[in-house]
């Protein structure tokens, strides 16, 4: 996240942290319902991953500290990534997969302090341009930067309508697609923020509309942040988990 503060984990608690065997700190993901992790699709894009390479921990705070008092840690049981993946010679293009996690108990993921599920938008919301929201995440604190954020950190960001985004990025956004900038620029999710959630107020509550999936750089002007629309997948996550509740709103 470039331009944004560290935050606790409690203040994120879905946020999920992908690891990959021998390559570290993969990508980040959403906690939406207890043995399911949100992520994206382009995480798993230089080949399908062996599942037991793959370690998801949920409540941490800091990617190179560990917390066992905070701390959750899963294996993956299941990857999902959408099977219209980058479809229409379009990169990018439903951009979204699930994880099914399990603990070495063989129990999905337990509410704590530091850990809960985020809820998905009820069905048909739509949210106007300037919507605030927060994306969350421990990529790169700069354009360019070579690390990732030690800590989890947070920016509030808005909604761009549909038109304003398009004059930016043309062809390359579709309807499967949202944007979301600071009005001065400075604030953005960056590199290594991928998969992770952008949630967004409405009628007084949080819900996750967003997944961070990928933009011109970070934080520059006139290039806006673009994360995978959630409202156009209930049906998807409601057929790949198996929960009704998703596609019912
Ligand atoms: C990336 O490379 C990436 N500024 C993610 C988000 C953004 C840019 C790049 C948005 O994963």
């Amino acid at each position: 996240v470039v331009g944004g503060v560290v935050a606790p984990i409690q203040a994120h608690p879905w946020v999920t942290a992908i690891y990959r065997q021998r390559r570290g700190f993969l990508c980040a993901g959403t906690l939406i319902a207890p043995c399911w992790v949100l992520t994206a699709a382009h995480c798993f894009a230089d080949g399908d991953p062996k599942l037991q390479q793959l370690s998801v921990y949920l409540g941490k705070s800091a990617l190179n500290e560990t917390d066992a008092e905070k701390e959750q840690k899963f294996t993956v049981e299941q990857l999902v990534i959408h099977a219209e993946y980058n479809s229409g010679g379009v990169d990018y293009e439903n951009d979204i997969a699930l994880l099914r996690i399990r603990g070495s108990d063989g129990a999905c993921a337990a509410r704590t302090d530091w850990t809960r599920t985020a809820c998905l938008p009820p069905l048909h919301t739509k949210l106007p341009a300037g919507t605030r929201c927060t994306v969350a995440g421990y990529g790169r604190e700069v354009d360019g930067g070579l690390y990732n954020s030690q800590y989890l950190r947070e920016a509030k960001i808005q909604l761009l309508s549909q038109g304003v985004c398009r004059s930016n990025y043309a062809e390359k956004l579709t309807d499967n697609m949202l944007c979301a900038a600071s009005p001065d620029w400075s604030r953005d999710a960056c590199q290594g923020d991928s998969g992770g959630p952008l949630v967004c107020e409405t009628g007084g509550r949080a819900y996750l509309f967003g997944v961070v999936s990928w933009g011109d750089g970070c934080a520059q002007r006139n290039n806006p942040g673009v994360y995978t629309r959630l409202t156009n997948y209930n049906g998807w996550i409601g057929e790949k988990t198996g929960l009704p509740s998703f596609t019912d709103g």
